[in-house]
Order: C-alpha cells, then sequence, then structure tokens
C-alpha cells in the first residue's frame, strides 16, 4: 500500500471510530412529566446522555415561545429552584466541548440570574465551567421574550457528568440544543464511511496488481 494510501485510510479510520462525532440533542421528543431523558445517538437502544431532575414533578416541554434565538421549542423545561437543577451522564464519556442555549423565567436581565454548567471526569475532578447571564436578545419580532444565554465548556480529558443550574426570577428555565460528542456511539459521517470503503478498495486493488504483476528479474 502506498504511503498516500496508508495515510488516508488511517485518517479515514481515525475520523469513523475515534472519539465519535458532534451531537445535537433537540428534545423534541421529550415527554412532558418525566424525570429523567436519555439521548441515544446510534440507535443501538443505549442511552448515550441521561438528563436527569429530583424534582419528582418532572420536565416539561416548553417555555418562552417562539420569540426567542436560542429555544426551539420543544425544550427541556424545569425547576430552577434546586442546586443543582439537572444533571447529566455521559454513559461512554464526553469529549472536547459540551453546550447548549437557555432561557430564563424572568422579566429582567439581572446579574443574579444565569445559566451555569460544570463538568466532571469520573473522580469528581472539575474539568470546566461557563456560567453566563441571560440577557435579551434581538429576534426579528423584537426583543426575545425572556433573557437567554448560551453556555459552552471547553476541556481536556474524558467527562461522565455535568451538573447545570439556573437562577431565574420566577423559578424556571428551558434548555435546547445540547450538542457535544458523547463516546464512541454516534453514527460517523456517510463521508468517513465512503473514505474509509474507498480507501480499502484501492488498496486492495493495488495489492491485486502487485501480485498479478511479473516478478522483477
Ligand atoms: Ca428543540
Ligand atoms: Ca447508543
Ligand atoms: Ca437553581
Amino acid at each position: 500500500m502506498s504511503t498516500f494510501l496508508r495515510t488516508a485510510v488511517a485518517a479515514a479510520l481515525i475520523a469513523a471510530g475515534g472519539h465519535g462525532h458532534a451531537a445535537l440533542i433537540t428534545f423534541d421528543d421529550l415527554v412532558t412529566g418525566v424525570t429523567s431523558y436519555g439521548y441515544d445517538g446510534d440507535g443501538d437502544n443505549i442511552a448515550d446522555a441521561i438528563f436527569s431532575t429530583t424534582d419528582p414533578a418532572g420536565f416539561n416541554t416548553v417555555g418562552p415561545g417562539p420569540n426567542q434565538n436560542y429555544i426551539r421549542e420543544p425544550g427541556l423545561e424545569a425547576t430552577s429552584l434546586l442546586n443543582p437543577d439537572l444533571r447529566v451522564d455521559f454513559v461512554f464519556g464526553a469529549f472536547g466541548t459540551l453546550g447548549f442555549g437557555f432561557a430564563l423565567n424572568s422579566t429582567v436581565a439581572d446579574a443574579s440570574f444565569f445559566g451555569s454548567m460544570s463538568v466532571y471526569d469520573e473522580f469528581d475532578n472539575l474539568l470546566g465551567s461557563d456560567t453566563v447571564v441571560g440577557q435579551y436578545t434581538p429576534t426579528p419580532a423584537g426583543l426575545s421574550s425572556f433573557p437567554e444565554g448560551l453556555v459552552n465548556v471547553a476541556f481536556a480529558g474524558r467527562a461522565a457528568y455535568a451538573l447545570l443550574n439556573f437562577e431565574s426570577q420566577f423559578g424556571r428555565f428551558i434548555i435546547d440544543d445540547f450538542s457535544g460528542t458523547f463516546g464512541s456511539t454516534e453514527v460517523p459521517e456517510p463521508v468517513s464511511i465512503a473514505l474509509v470503503l474507498a480507501g480499502l478498495g484501492l488498496a486492495g486493488a493495488a495489492q491485486r496488481r502487485r501480485r498479478a504483476a511479473p516478478a522483477a528479474a
């Protein structure tokens, strides 16, 4: 196999089988009243990320309506009266960055009303955290109906879980579009699979050609 082919196949294999691909959790199939929600990126019926609350009333799916930049209902809506309000377990680990959009049930954008995430490894070491004060944002229909923001945490190593905490005027928050790379479980992008197959095919053809060629004198 030529150096070029070897490199191409290796790169494609790493892309397809490394730590998986970034996933976007939209909560569009969340059911009102449940206290935990599992996301299964590769459809093998094993959840890769599990969101849970200790509030027995569980989650709602709607909050601020359409006039928001970071929330596209349904989202995950819950109480902000706890600390933390939400736990996310990454069954196969999470790598690189984690992020989400949030909105707060508040009628003021005040420094005491925020969204936050702290990311931990399996030994409860803090890998990174981010706290963002909710702000009214410009939308096509004027300012957003509620203060909102984007939380992003970049970290090294393998995250086992994240704790999310919110403070708001009226005790509720909503999140949407939770993004991250959760273990090696997401479905590889078709282009990566195609690259691997093309690379293996070319390598096989090259080997056959070599075998068929007469031995050098
Ligand atoms: Ca959504
Ligand atoms: Ca899975
Ligand atoms: Ca809270």
